[in-house]
């Protein structure tokens, strides 16, 4: 399947797997990237050793693209970034804050930039500044999120800008990359279905609240701080949402929360831990590997669209 995100990246199938914090790494990203999607390893909150370790065992594990995500909140993002232009890995995405400063470096390393936006100003900022691609990315989504949902971005940000555009958030099956094409993307990232998959490392019980969840068990929480953060609805999920509703201190909020997004996928924690999951549940039904659910989406996404009966 032929689009401008297959052909910028030089993939089979335009189906990018989301940056996971503790669950995205060089096993998961080789196998989705063995199976003709793009894999990408997730930085956020580890450190410089780490991830180069795991560039390493990636391209151990495949011949094939691969990309790396770097969070901007996090406090070593420059010297990752550092790194990411000496290994000159394929791609880049950069998601929760400003990417801009970080496209020069980037570029001259000879890497592809394609930053997550949360909305059509910050679309057309790195699309001026010389994006290649860019993702946006949807609040169905799981883990740290934006305020407009995917539909509404599609509708609005892919008619605004030329370079393509990967739709996240909300996608896990075929019918979802059909319609993201009809919409004008160039392909889907897609996280939480790549969580339960057989190759990535996560806890089981990480993995089976996935397959266990349906369409209204995940929750967000951080209103208050406005730091939105999408995960399965738990014990931690529901202590945090009853003192956000108390008006709790924010010291106590940040101590219900701080860990959780490495103690449910690591710990297999997943009653104080939070699993980050989008909201696509129901449709998730065992774990399978990651060469089975490309080849699921990629056919049901023919069929879509050659059963369209409008
Ligand atoms: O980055 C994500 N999702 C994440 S990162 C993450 S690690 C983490 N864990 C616990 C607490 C906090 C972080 C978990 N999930 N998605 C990409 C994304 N980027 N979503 C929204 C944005 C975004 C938001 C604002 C991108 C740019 C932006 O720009 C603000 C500005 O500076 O204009």
């Amino acid at each position: 399947m032929r689009t401008r995100l297959t052909e910028l990246l030089n993939i089979k199938y335009p189906i990018l797997q989301g940056a996971m914090a503790w669950v995205s790494e060089a096993n998961l990203a080789a196998a989705v990237s063995n199976a003709g999607g793009a894999g990408i390893i997730a930085t956020g909150g580890r450190n410089l050793t780490w991830v180069k370790e795991q560039i390493d065992l990636a391209r151990s594990l495949t011949d094939k693209p691969f990309g790396v995500n770097v969070v901007l909140m996090d406090r070593n993002k420059e010297e990752i970034i550092d790194l990411l232009c000496e290994e000159k890995v394929s791609f880049v995405t950069l998601g929760a804050g400003n990417p801009v400063p970080y496209f020069e470096k980037l570029k001259k390393a000879g890497i592809k930039v394609i930053p997550v936006v949360p909305s059509i100003r910050l679309a057309k900022r790195v699309e001026d500044n010389g994006a290649d691609a860019l993702i946006i990315e949807g609040m169905e989504a799981g883990g740290h999120i934006g305020k407009i949902t995917t539909l509404s971005l599609m509708t609005q940000v892919i008619p605004e800008v030329k370079i393509p555009v990967v739709a996240a958030g909300g996608f896990a099956d075929g019918r979802g990359l059909a319609a993201a094409l009809v919409m004008g993307a160039s392909g889907i990232q897609m996280g939480t279905r790549f969580y339960a998959s057989k190759e990535c490392i996560a806890h089981i019980n990480a993995k089976n609240a996935i397959v266990n969840a349906q369409d209204t068990d995940t929750v967000i929480t951080g209103y208050m701080s406005d730091h939105l953060i999408r995960g399965i609805k738990n014990k931690m999920t529901d202590k945090y949402i009853q003192l956000e509703k108390e008006n709790a201190p924010y010291e106590e909020l940040h101590n219900l929360r701080v860990g959780t997004s490495r103690k449910a996928p690591i710990d297999g924690d997943a009653d104080w831990g939070l699993v980050q999951a989008g909201q696509s549940l129901s449709v998730i039904k065992s774990i399978e590997t990651c060469e089975d659910i490309i080849n699921d989406i990629i056919k049901g996404a023919r069929e879509a669209i050659n059963n369209l009966k409008p």
